[in-house]
């Protein structure tokens, strides 16, 4: 089985009935909202929230009964996966273009599970571009304030245009090379006004879970 999908089905074991989960995005959480489907027609009774109209529209599909964020003041497991997670847990998120949600997910959630497989895991951050959501107003002016930091950024396109979150903003991708400081890193870049958040997603994680091409899982 893809190693992804063992770490993510892993991680539905955890949810109880009445529980209020939060779905990730990406082809990691995919697998696990696809077992919390299966898991729902077989009986079990919760609700969930989703990190991106993407994920949404997947629960709701699946038949999984979902709530708007609006509806929720804590959320109790978020399972969601990640670009690249350090030796810290600290992790890069944002490749599927969802961070911002997640990262409101996430910082609303009782415990957050990250699924991943090997790949993922990294001694430094870094070797993922790091995603940066900006609003389109002035983006160029925030692009080389984010340059100023000492990285490469590349508005991310959707074929010939700049590509849009399910919040209207853009994504800036930023080569920062190796990240020594990713807490001090997180803070610098969410002070440039236009900013609206970044891919660095520190000290969030209450679990990570990995999936091996050989078929183990590993829960650390
Ligand atoms: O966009 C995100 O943060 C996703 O969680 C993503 O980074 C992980 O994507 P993957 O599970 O498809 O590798």
């Amino acid at each position: 089985m893809d190693a992804k999908r063992i770490a993510a089905e892993k991680a539905t074991a955890y949810i109880d009935h009445e529980m209020v989960v939060g779905l990730g995005t990406g082809s990691t959480a995919y697998w696990a909202i696809q077992k919390i489907g299966e898991n729902v027609k077989r009986g079990l009774r919760i609700q969930a929230v989703a990190t991106s109209i993407q994920s949404e529209n997947l629960a709701k599909a699946l038949g999984i009964p979902m709530l708007s964020m609006s509806m929720v003041d804590s959320i109790d497991l978020t399972i969601d996966g990640a670009d690249e997670v350090d030796e810290a847990w600290n992790l890069i998120k944002g490749g599927g273009g969802a961070l911002l949600r997640e990262k409101i997910v996430a910082s609303t959630s009782k415990n957050l599970f990250i699924v991943v497989d090997e790949r993922k895991l990294v001694k430094k951050l870094g070797a993922f571009p790091l995603p940066v959501e900006i609003v389109t107003f002035a983006h160029e002016i925030t692009q080389n304030k984010l340059r100023a930091l000492g990285c490469i950024p590349v508005l991310r396109m959707k074929e010939q245009h700049p590509y849009l979150t399910d919040n209207g903003n853009y994504i800036v991708d930023c080569d920062f090379g190796s990240i020594d400081h990713p807490e001090e890193l997180h803070q610098i870049i969410n002070m440039i006004p236009g900013v609206v958040d970044n891919g660095l997603f520190i000290k969030m994680a209450a679990k990570v879970i990995v999936g091996y091409q050989d078929g183990t899982v590993i829960e650390m």
